[in-house]
């Protein structure tokens, strides 16, 4: 037999040199079972485990487990980014409508779109007889516009290449009357207002377009096919997120997207409800949007 585990407690502040009567003997206050226990494990000590390492299944259902948390993070972060340039496109697309608004209130006139070589400057300068009205840019440089990339035009909210540059175009309508100085006022709103050959169409789809990459192209009429508009004065878009691909189906190939066309550049515009085959944005500018301007301005009637 071991003999009887004995263990002395010294209350706080005291040591060795403490009161000897203060001191008492702990196997006098513990209970019989902790006695034992304590005999016990003076006797004979529990072992401790040896150290195990992850085994490879186990590792593996870790990094499982943490590739899934981590692609369930990245995936929410590209569809925010999407939206985050989704809205500056938008944002871009109605500056660029208030900019042409403003030109043709200081300038009696629109300015035409820039060409694809003219860095940004509408074209011809001054205006008249627009060398592309219906596949030609915002030209940023004639608007004064910013930001712009290194050949001068606007870049919508996609990214930096020739592909996402900002569309503009405009009608030719009454011997081009929007884009030549004093023409609105020589003509009048009332003849103005009135649909007329060279006026912009948009239409919510493009399926069955009649005479599409002509001049008279226009909506198709059945009824489940829509007009957006038949005369607007000038439609400004971007080529959305795919900008540089044609979509798949037949609503993209009617906006113009140089130097891949694959519609003749025409009057006729889409704007399709977003989704896999669409993804252009497009803002419209219509003649009472444009006159109620010109009016409040003091240039019309
Ligand atoms: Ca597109
Ligand atoms: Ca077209």
């Amino acid at each position: 037999m071991n003999p009887p585990f004995r263990q002395r407690r010294l209350f706080p502040g005291q040591g060795h040199g403490g009161m000897p009567g203060l001191e008492f003997d702990a196997t006098l206050h513990e209970s019989a079972p902790a006695r034992n226990r304590m005999q016990t494990s003076t006797a004979s000590p529990v072992p401790i485990p040896a150290a195990r390492g992850f085994t490879l299944i186990e590792l593996a259902i870790v990094l499982f487990v943490v590739g899934l948390l981590l692609g369930g993070m990245l995936l929410p972060l590209a569809g925010q980014q999407d939206i985050r340039n989704f809205g500056d496109t938008q944002k871009i697309l109605i500056e660029s409508r208030d900019a042409l608004l403003g030109f043709a209130m200081a300038n009696d006139r629109l300015p035409c779109p820039a060409s694809a070589a003219s860095n940004g400057v509408e074209s011809p300068a001054g205006g008249g007889a627009c060398t592309n009205p219906y596949d030609g840019f915002l030209p940023a440089a004639t608007l004064g516009l910013s930001p712009v990339d290194a050949q001068g035009y606007r870049l919508d909210g996609w990214g930096g290449e020739a592909a996402h540059r900002v569309r503009y175009a405009v009608s030719t309508a009454n011997a081009n009357a929007f884009t030549t100085q004093n023409q609105m006022k020589s003509i009048g709103m009332t003849t103005l207002a009135a649909v007329a050959a060279g006026d912009l169409k948009v239409c919510n789809t493009g399926t069955d377009m009649a005479s599409e990459g002509t001049a008279t192209a226009a909506c198709d009429t059945t009824p489940t096919d829509t007009t957006l508009a038949a005369d607007a004065v000038a439609v400004i878009y971007s080529l959305g997120k795919n900008a540089g691909v044609e979509g798949a189906g037949d609503h993209e190939k009617h906006n113009s997207s140089l130097p891949a066309a694959v519609v003749a550049a025409d009057p006729a515009f889409v704007n399709a409800p977003q989704g896999p085959a669409f993804d252009d944005q497009m803002l419209w500018l219509s003649k009472s949007a444009l006159f109620n301007r010109m009016v409040a301005a003091g240039r019309l009637p």
